[in-house]
């Protein structure tokens, strides 16, 4: 049928999950800060590096396969932590969380997720996970999330940086997001927090009776709260990680400059995702892909470095690697996998997308993860101005 082996090509994706989803389903997933410069400026960042295949090598034993904080998987891409997946698909998570552990990929939870940590570790099975943690400023509460997460077998806590509040994102304002996120459960993996039961309890709130109310309690006061969460606090916030899982490894999400970056590694951070959270925050920004090179230059040593925004292809996450990146994160293409076709259409994607790396590596000359580097690329200068067509995906 038409939503069975649905065509992949990411326009063709794009289109079938605008036609799938409510006009709020669509303006949310596909929103952009502003007048989506940022989106762009990612776009044409993988647009300027082109990559250079070699002849005649033997690739009959190529091996997409990496390592990712000690865990094997299949190849160095993995699931970006995105938010209220029953907004796509009734089995939201549950069902992404499954298909990546099929695949033996990364699944990265968001904390603004629709399914509880519980339930969603059970459909993860093995894993490896991770959970992502929009940090509360209700101390208690965080510390009973990163227990959750830690008991519910989570290998990795990535923090993320830059979404204290969601950047100005003119479609998703036209819908009234706030009203629509609450209709499709936001927040159930909070609602279910036995800190935040006491919170409402305090507040003489009954989520059975008062959900939107419960819901929007959770998403203002501990997900889109507005307060900064700063360098120093976030210090406490990697000892409790390390406290509380013996030491396992913390992240931060949404870095993008060098002295960000630096900052990390003196603090000992394990690793950063360079992300500027696909264009949906500040507009007008760097190319996710140019902070990475640059970072890479800077730090690429020091720590552990990967890269999420704008990656719509095979070749666009072999670039970021060849860049400097080790692993490499897509959101929107699962998003709309599980838009179009829930549980199938996120394996149809991953699937498709695995293939293309797969032949990409056979086709360009290219053996391992590991041997992919800058060599494997040719640059343009970044003062070039272009952007064809194809690139607005
Ligand atoms: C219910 C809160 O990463 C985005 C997301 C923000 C997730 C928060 C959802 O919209 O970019």
């Amino acid at each position: 049928g038409k939503y069975g082996l649905f065509n992949t090509d990411p326009a063709e994706i794009e289109k079938l999950a605008k036609e799938k989803l409510s006009q709020g389903g669509w303006y949310y997933s596909s929103c952009n800060a502003g007048v989506s410069w940022t989106h762009l400026s990612n776009r044409q960042a993988f647009y300027r590096h082109r990559i250079v295949p070699r002849m005649l090598v033997d690739t009959n034993l190529r091996d997409t396969a990496t390592e990712i904080f000690g865990h094997k998987v299949s190849a160095p891409i993995g699931f970006a932590p995105i938010g209220i997946n029953r907004i796509y698909h009734p089995t939201g998570e549950l069902s992404v969380a499954k298909v990546a552990q099929e695949l033996n990929l990364a699944y990265c939870l968001s904390s603004a997720g629709s399914y509880s940590i519980e339930d969603v570790a059970k459909a993860n099975g093995s894993g490896p996970r991770f959970f992502q943690l929009y940090q509360s400023p209700d101390d208690e509460l965080c510390l009973s999330m990163l227990q959750r997460a830690f008991d519910n077998g989570f290998d990795a806590c990535m923090l993320t940086t830059d979404t204290w509040s969601l950047g100005w994102r003119h479609n998703d304002v036209f819908t009234g997001n706030y009203a629509f996120y609450h209709e499709h459960g936001a927040g159930d993996l909070g609602l279910q927090d036995p800190v935040f039961q006491k919170r409402l309890k305090e507040a003489g709130i009954d989520p059975a009776k008062n959900p939107k109310e419960a819901g929007a309690k959770w998403i203002d006061e501990n997900i889109w709260h507005g307060r900064a969460i700063t360098w120093e606090k976030m210090k406490w916030t990697m000892e409790q990680w390390k406290r509380i899982s013996g030491g396992r490894p913390f992240c931060l999400k949404g870095i993008q400059s060098v002295e960000d970056a630096k900052k990390a590694v003196e603090l000992g951070v394990d690793g950063i995702v360079v992300s500027n959270h696909a264009g949906r925050q500040v507009d007008g920004g760097i190319s996710s892909l140019d902070a990475l090179e640059k970072i890479v230059d800077a730090v690429g040593d020091k720590i552990y470095i990967m890269f999420d925004s704008g990656v719509r292809s095979a070749a666009d996450a072999f670039k970021a690697l060849a860049i400097g990146a080790k692993f490499v994160f897509i959101g929107r293409l699962w998003v709309w996998g599980l838009s179009i076709a829930g549980e199938h259409g996120v394996r149809h994607v991953l699937k498709s997308l695995l293939a293309e790396f797969d032949i990409l590596m056979e086709v360009g000359g290219f053996v391992k993860v590991k041997d992919i580097n800058r060599g494997c690329i040719d640059s343009l200068p970044n003062s070039s101005n272009l952007i064809a067509e194809h690139s607005q995906i």
